[in-house]
């Protein structure tokens, strides 16, 4: 090789070493920091699909790190139903358990039979054995269970959420002031006391957070969204 040309090649090496150093190593995209089970797919670098649009799905996204209940938390995340309103089923389900799995689908929410969770379901689909109201809802589920039966539970009724859209939904939790908040489209529609949050988890103050989402007779493509 002439000199020329060794000055070329080291320029070339030097030149690539240099770009090699200076480009970004490739963002991660939120939906890489999620362990998905069920039917849960990754659906574009910011979505995750948690049920396609088929009949009895159930599946969930779990955050790979775990949180401290000893430590505040602020979690956006934005949730899509699907598009069909009477025709469509079941919905997804906010959860924070110690261990990660996907309960019963259909009317269960991917949410029934988890017994260490506690959830905050956003239920499109009314099973009268589940003490649902007729209108879409929002409302504190616990130890695997989804029926309501009032008081600290108590049912929120929102407008349709199967439109197809994303719904900005923030749950942020305060151990000093000890409250859970839910916000739904920007708006606080829940607040649940320490007492009722910690009592899920006894002593357990190390959980994971996560979404569960299910089908059932009725169906919808249902899924969460992060902002890069
Ligand atoms: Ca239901
Ligand atoms: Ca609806």
């Amino acid at each position: 090789m002439c000199h020329a040309a060794k000055v070329m090649v080291k320029h070339i090496l030097l030149t690539s070493l240099f770009v090699a150093f200076i480009t970004p190593t490739k963002k991660q995209t939120p939906v890489t920091a999620f362990e998905l089970d069920g039917s849960a797919a990754v659906l574009g670098k910011d979505c995750i699909r948690l049920t396609p649009d088929v009949q009895w799905a159930s599946g969930s996204a779990w955050a790979k790190d775990a949180i401290n209940l000893d430590q505040p938390f602020d979690l956006e995340m934005s949730l899509v139903f699907g598009q069909r309103d009477e025709l469509g089923a079941d919905g997804i389900v906010f959860v924070l358990a110690p261990t990660r799995r996907t309960g019963w689908r259909g009317e269960g929410l991917g949410f029934l039979g988890l017994r260490d969770a506690l959830g905050i379901e956003f239920d499109t689909y009314q099973n009268y054995r589940q003490n649902d109201p007729v209108a879409d809802h929002l409302a504190l589920v616990t130890n695997g269970f989804v029926a309501h039966r009032g008081g600290e539970d108590s049912v929120v009724e929102l407008p349709n959420l199967e439109d197809g859209k994303r719904h900005p939904v923030r749950v942020t939790w305060n151990p000093t002031d000890g409250k859970l908040n839910v916000f739904v489209d920007g708006v606080l529609r829940a607040t649940y006391p320490e007492a009722v949050v910690r009592g899920v988890f006894g002593n357990t103050k190390r959980v994971y957070w996560g979404l569960t989402a299910s089908t059932g007779r009725k169906t919808n493509a249902q899924d969460v969204c992060f902002k890069n």
